[in-house]
């Protein structure tokens, strides 16, 4: 019964609550959560979709709460807070956006739904929140589209540091009503058998965010609560050490995969693409116009927009023979290319071999750990003796290609390719993640992008739009680092 002091918004509230604990979308117990964790409690708040009655008055609180905001459009995170965010559009004549969570693999490749222009602000809408994230990777791609997002509101506020994580990127989280509300609503209207309600209180006080000190230093995952600038200064090779720097300044984790097959289209590419990139890397053998003076144009696009210029040659021979190909043949790529990779798969020969043609000249190599086609061999124990390989010869090897972090060391370099902005495939095996997966996510430094931006209409505004969202999403590893 609510008391006479009690607003209509906290009735309402307490009604909603009770009401999900009758349709079992609040359980008590002892259940495994996703994280390991063992909890007394468990929210599954899709099973609303079920009841209608509940779903309105959701979407009627949730939109109470912010109804004093300004903002153009929401977008609700897939998928239970999609269908309250249609009905808060509909009922208050709000435009939704959608943002797509699967791959399209056809048509306009648009990563958010619906009608937009830059500037225009959108508000977040989600079921539940705990650390953040979910709400985080919404945002990041409404603003890598140009949408401004300040503001989210959640019905469920876990407090398990969501606010706070937000916070720490600019956005101000609403909520309905928090664990506690919960434990106090239903232990009140005597839903909770007496123990059951020290066993929650316990967990919830267990389990609280504490914005103290000592939980901001718990966890540090070194080379994630690492700036740039001090990987920077860690690195003894010249190159890593450089590279790090023009990543802090030019706020850039994106190397362009300059893969055009005209010297005329590469240079004017790299030249629109340059403010955004921190590499620009080319596989020389597939322009059909080749010559001495497209590389040199390449070497002053690179000081013009303060790039490294990488050369995907692959080298994967005995060190011989890759120290011709390497310094001879018609491309000459040691005289030029700051940065090549090679293959593993024939032993240290081949770093030794690239090493006695580029050390003097200051140039360094990737070891490709991991691919990103579908059904490659690099995996596993390959993976494995690959980081060992590039820890014997550190004075050369700066880094890896890879679809994921694969050594804790923050001096090397993590290069993922496969990247679009939306996750998906092409008919050749190629696999792409989104830059929040492979920068957030997965811990890489810096994500390849090829055909997301040269297949763009405007290859400048894409270069943008991937810079945008992986640095975001660099900057949110950071942030989630420092409250883990
Ligand atoms: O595992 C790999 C390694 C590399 S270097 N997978 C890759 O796709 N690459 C390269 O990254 C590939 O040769 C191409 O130049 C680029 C990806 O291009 P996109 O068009 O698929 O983005």
């Amino acid at each position: 019964m609510a008391t006479p002091m009690m607003t209509c918004f906290q009735e309402r509230v307490e009604q909603v609550i009770e009401r999900l604990h009758d349709v079992d979308a609040v359980k008590f117990g002892n259940f495994t959560l996703k994280s390991g964790i063992q909890s007394p409690v468990y929210f599954d708040l899709r099973v609303m979709i079920s009841h209608p009655d509940i779903m309105v008055e959701v979407s009627k609180l949730l939109w109470d709460k912010i109804s004093t905001s300004k903002f153009d459009s929401l977008c609700g995170v897939p998928y239970t807070a999609l269908p309250i965010a249609t009905l808060m559009s509909a009922a208050n004549d709000v435009p939704m956006l959608i943002r797509r969570k699967e791959a399209k693999g056809y048509g306009t490749n648009k990563l958010i739904e619906g009608k937009f222009k830059e500037g225009d602000s959108c508000f977040i809408v989600e079921d539940v929140v705990s650390s953040g994230s979910s709400i985080l990777e919404t945002a990041q791609s409404l603003s890598s589209s140009g949408l401004v997002v300040k503001e989210a509101v959640v019905l469920l506020n876990r407090e398990q540091g969501g606010v706070e994580k937000l916070d720490a990127n600019g956005i101000v989280l609403h909520s309905v009503f928090t664990m506690t509300d919960v434990l106090n609503v239903l232990s009140k209207r005597g839903k909770m058998k007496p123990d059951m309600v020290t066993t929650v209180a316990e967990y919830i006080a267990a389990n609280k965010f504490q914005p103290n000190k000592e939980i901001l230093s718990a966890k540090p995952k070194i080379n994630d609560v690492l700036k740039y600038s001090e990987r920077a200064a860690m690195c003894t090779n010249e190159l890593s050490r450089r590279l790090f720097g023009i990543m802090d300044k030019k706020k850039s984790n994106l190397a362009l995969s300059a893969d055009v097959t005209s010297s005329k289209e590469l240079l004017q590419l790299v030249d629109k693409t340059g403010p955004h990139v921190c590499m620009v890397k080319t596989h020389v053998d597939i322009l059909e116009d080749f010559n001495q003076e497209v590389v040199e144009k390449l070497t002053s696009l690179a000081a013009k927009h303060n790039f490294v210029l990488f050369e995907d040659r692959k080298f994967a021979d005995i060190g011989n023979t890759v120290m011709h190909q390497y310094s001879g043949g018609v491309y000459h790529i040691s005289e030029w290319a700051d940065l090549i990779n090679a293959h593993a798969v024939p032993g240290p020969g081949v770093i030794h071999g690239l090493k006695k043609i580029g050390a003097s000249k200051g140039r360094a190599c990737l070891l490709i750990a991991e691919m990103s086609s579908s059904g490659n061999l690099a995996k596993g124990s390959y993976s494995q003796d690959t980081v060992k390989m590039a820890e014997e010869n550190k004075d050369f090897v700066i880094g890896f290609i890879c679809v994921s972090k694969v050594s804790s060391d923050p001096t090397f370099l993590h290069m993922t390719p496969g990247v679009q902005l939306e996750a998906g495939k092409d008919n050749l095996g190629q696999q792409y993640l989104t830059p929040s997966e492979v920068i957030g996510n997965r811990g890489s430094d810096i994500m390849i992008v090829g055909r997301g931006i040269y297949q763009a209409q405007d290859p400048a505004l894409a270069a943008k739009q991937f810079q945008i969202a992986g640095y975001d999403a660099y900057m949110a590893r950071m942030a989630e680092a420092m409250i883990v």
